[in-house]
């Protein structure tokens, strides 16, 4: 019996944790990836769609569209680009540069080609959300319909307990774009998973977990150890002062978490549900995204907030991401 796949967009930004996000689409059997759009965030989004295409030829999955989306957030400053994953995105050490890639990337432009996707499959496609929100903002200006056509949507992204990693309250993909995020939680109506950072950073895996994982025998697994090998993200000695004030220590794959809960639900095992919105003004708490647990905002929507992770079946997912190509 062949299962009906899901349809996928998955919308990045990609840095490493989205490298291995996509990874964990692309070994999941029960997925169907119908494009990637990219986005700035962790890097230009050349640089994103470079990364991206990197990520497929790894997997040597080169048939899957690629779409280069906006360069910069909607309000501010377009040079808004993380360095969390070194200047490339992808821990600064790949050589050969593909000089050919532009023409490996689609015509069409990521919004556009978002929509277009959508309105072929009405209802049945999930998007996941990796990186700031801006190719989604753009999409519901251009077609206000756009999130009632959506299946569901996933996203990494804000926080639920006011704590921040590029700013005191904020977290990164939300404060890059915070009108964006604004926009995608106030108008997009479709059932909304959201990953937030403290969710990722509390089912946190060990740096024994994360040894296992990139020494695994296989090419995914051998690209996954160079790009991490420079990476201070990726060093246990560089985090301890950092998260670990709030959390402990631990490995930390953010976008994986909102991948896995779109690949198989059940690795949610609770979730808050309730309305949210995205603070916009502010010297400290731009960004931020704040949990209306009373609806004092009297919004008709709300989001499910993930708060609990089966970090065993996690850990299981991410493991198989790095086992490609298939067959080898
Ligand atoms: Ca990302």
């Amino acid at each position: 019996m062949t299962m009906a796949k899901k349809l996928v967009i998955i919308d990045t930004d990609c840095g490493i944790d989205d490298a291995q996000a996509i990874m964990m689409a692309l070994a999941a059997p029960n997925i169907q990836i119908l494009g990637i759009t990219c986005v700035f965030g962790n890097a230009a989004v050349e640089n994103v769609c470079q990364n991206v295409l990197r990520v497929l030829s790894v997997c040597e999955q080169e048939g899957i569209p690629v779409f280069r989306g906006s360069g910069g957030p909607l309000l501010g400053d377009s040079n808004s680009c993380s360095d969390h994953f070194g200047s490339d995105g992808l821990g600064d050490v790949l050589e050969d540069r593909d000089p050919q890639w532009e023409e490996k990337i689609q015509r069409e432009h990521a919004v556009n080609a978002m929509i277009r996707l959508v309105s072929e499959n009405q209802n049945q496609v999930s998007l996941v959300a990796l990186g700031p929100l801006t190719n989604l903002a753009l999409a519901v200006r251009l077609d206000p319909c756009f999130p009632q056509k959506l299946k569901d949507l996933y996203i990494m992204g804000g926080n639920m307990e006011g704590k921040g990693n590029v700013t005191i309250c904020a977290e990164f993909n939300f404060a890059t774009d915070p009108e964006s995020a604004y926009i995608v939680l106030e108008e997009f109506l479709c059932p909304t998973y959201l990953a937030s950072w403290e969710y990722s950073c509390r089912n946190a895996l060990t740096w024994e977990f994360f040894e296992e994982l990139i020494n695994q025998d296989a090419p995914a697994a051998r690209f996954m150890k160079t790009i991490t090998s420079k990476c201070w993200a990726y060093s246990k000695e560089a985090m301890m002062n950092k998260r670990d004030v709030y959390f402990g220590p631990g490995f930390v794959s953010y976008d994986a978490y909102a991948m896995a809960a779109c690949i198989n639900g059940s690795v949610v095992t609770e979730s808050i549900e309730c309305p949210v919105r995205v603070e916009l003004q502010g010297t400290m708490c731009r960004g931020m995204m704040a949990l209306d647990r009373t609806n004092a905002l009297k919004k008709s929507h709300s989001v499910f907030v993930l708060s609990k992770c089966d970090v065993a079946k996690f850990g299981q997912l991410l493991m198989e991401s790095l086992r490609q190509p298939r067959n080898k």
